[in-house]
């Protein structure tokens, strides 16, 4: 039996085991250390275990969503369709914890509640709600958006429905044939799971606060053709993805929209409104930094919806009126279509607000009588998952406080005053505003790079100085100016969430960002502190 008193002793914990989690726990075994992941859930997959919505899908290519580490991995898994549905990516995340014999490097149902470096031996503590663990390395692989963003709607204690969170989705299947359900929120989950919920809902009401910009899937079987050109050249193909602004291979065009006819920009958002999907956004190079050539673009997809939807008053509350792409844009099968059915009725939040929630009803400007409601609220993106966990530094310095105006780091992996403690895609980096498989495995590498570098160079401690980190979120201000991500409310800079600082958060170009962490290693890791002396 063991001693609940134990403390149980790595050279690393890894807290997280999706994509992120799982690959660094291969990296610092292949190192040669003692390393252990510490997950919540009671199995794998994060984001792809608790997003079980109906319609849930990865809107990146299966082809370049996965794994490049492993030239016989990529060449024998075989994805079925062109865009991945989720049970499919936790069928691969398992195959791969199968393959690379991960599984017994994972504690289950263990959620990581504190975690405090410890000055006198240059070691973190870290309690979970069963053990408690000591490491000199720790590593939060907890990714972008885990951590659902619930509103305190008004009498929801009340509501006597049936209450559901697409991030939070029960694992039986739900059948919402007879019932009347309400969803609140319109972001890409919701936008994934209306068109499943209006088949089969008698009636369906969705809340919307703001519209957003969705570009068609084309979803469908994967082109066997195209699987066979691109597995012939697999590694120079995953190489596009750090060429590319936003990680994704294959869709970087050099034109712009301000150079070109009309007519031919047009021609050309019509073929790229029939195949690209997210690829739309990077279709001309200046529609995410220049206003006019991003007014042609959303113009486009603005006629596009009217031209869908049959009624001209839904029509127009569904288009957007801010720059595309100034909120993460979505991409749908039959999102817009699913409006003109009878049955689907949209709630325009802005002139109606939410008064109260019943029982069995929600009351805006009239009465909406449910049995299902949905929240399709989001996330407390980018910073929730550390700073809901009570994260101690240096010299008791919090987490959650030094990030109360807004989270700084250095690169998106390191925090000054707290050592030795990495982030895997944090702010600061491209993260969410790139392919998350290349920006993952590149941290993962670079981390472990880093690991191994210190062990080699006989380095205790390393963490991020001040300078660095300030000098840092600087540029990602600066260049995030240059673009038309920064005067949208979005979760990129908090504004979805009223109380949290508003911050812009993800660094945009991911060929620069490679190019940068490259040069950090190759001058000895410079904005890095190596066994500061306090
Ligand atoms: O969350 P969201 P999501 N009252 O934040 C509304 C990734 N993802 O889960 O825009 C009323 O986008 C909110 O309104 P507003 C992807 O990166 C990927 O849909 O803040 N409404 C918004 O409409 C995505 O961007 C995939 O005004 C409220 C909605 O809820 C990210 O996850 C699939 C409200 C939330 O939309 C998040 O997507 C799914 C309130 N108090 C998700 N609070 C794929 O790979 C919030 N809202 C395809």
């Amino acid at each position: 039996m063991s001693n609940v008193n134990e403390v149980k002793e790595f050279d690393a914990v890894i807290i997280g085991s999706v994509l992120a989690g799982i690959y660094q726990l291969l990296k610092l075994r292949r190192l040669g250390l003692n390393v252990i992941i510490l997950e919540k859930a009671d199995q794998i997959g994060g984001t792809w275990h608790w997003n079980r919505y109906p319609g849930a899908r990865c809107d990146i290519p299966s082809l370049e969503y996965s794994y490049q580490f492993d030239e016989s991995l990529q060449q024998e898994w075989n994805w079925t369709e062109k865009y991945s549905a989720q049970p499919e990516i936790l069928e691969y995340l398992n195959h791969v914890a199968d393959r690379f014999e991960l599984r017994d490097g994972i504690q289950f149902e263990e959620e990581v509640q504190s975690a405090k470096f410890n000055e006198g031996n240059l070691k973190w503590n870290l309690s979970t709600n069963k053990a408690t663990y000591q490491t000199k390395f720790c590593i939060f692989a907890t990714g972008c958006l885990s951590v659902p963003n619930k509103p305190n709607f008004d009498g929801i204690e009340n509501f006597e429905g049936e209450l559901l969170q697409t991030s939070n989705w029960p694992h039986e299947e739900q059948d919402f044939t007879g019932r009347k359900v309400a969803i609140i929120g319109t972001g890409s989950s919701a936008i994934q799971s209306i068109p499943i919920i209006a088949e089969q809902a008698e009636e369906l009401y969705v809340f919307q606060r703001t519209p957003n910009y969705s570009i068609p899937s084309n979803n469908g079987p994967m082109d066997k053709s195209i699987e066979k050109e691109i597995k012939a050249r697999y590694s120079e193909f995953r190489q596009e993805n750090y060429l590319n602004g936003f990680g994704i291979a294959g869709i970087s065009d050099e034109s712009l929209i301000a150079e070109t006819e009309l007519e031919e920009v047009h021609q050309q958002l019509e073929e790229n409104w029939q195949s690209a999907g997210l690829g739309f956004f990077g279709g001309y190079a200046d529609i995410p930094i220049d206003k006019g050539a991003n007014q042609v673009a959303a113009d486009f997809v603005r006629n596009k919806i009217k031209e869908i939807v049959k009624n001209p008053d839904t029509a127009s509350l569904l288009c957007p009126d801010y720059h595309i792409g100034g909120k993460r844009l979505c991409v749908d099968t039959g999102y817009f279509e699913t409006f003109n059915r009878e049955n689907v009725h949209l709630i325009d939040l802005k002139a109606n607000p939410i008064q109260t929630i019943n029982s069995n009803s929600i009351e805006a400007h009239k009465s909406y009588e449910i049995d299902t409601l949905i929240l399709a609220t989001g996330f407390d993106a980018m910073t929730g998952a550390l700073t809901n966990i009570d994260i101690t530094g240096r010299e008791n310095i919090k987490l959650k406080d030094q990030w109360e105006e807004g989270a700084k780091s250095y690169l998106g992996i390191g925090i000054s005053n707290f050592p030795n403690l990495f982030t895997i895609t944090g702010p600061g980096s491209p993260s969410v505003l790139s392919n998350m498989m290349p920006s993952i495995e590149q941290h993962v590498n670079w981390i472990t790079d880093c690991i191994d570098w210190m062990i080699q160079n006989d380095k205790a401690v390393i963490e991020s100085s001040e300078t660095a980190e300030e000098e840092w979120m600087s540029l990602v201000n600066e260049i995030a100016d240059m673009t038309v991500f920064t005067d949208t409310k979005s979760w990129y800079n908090g504004s979805n969430i009223e109380e949290k600082a508003k911050a812009f958060l993800p660094f945009i170009g991911v060929p620069v960002y490679t190019e940068m962490i490259e040069e950090v290693v190759n001058e000895d890791y410079k904005g890095f502190i190596f066994d500061r002396m306090n």
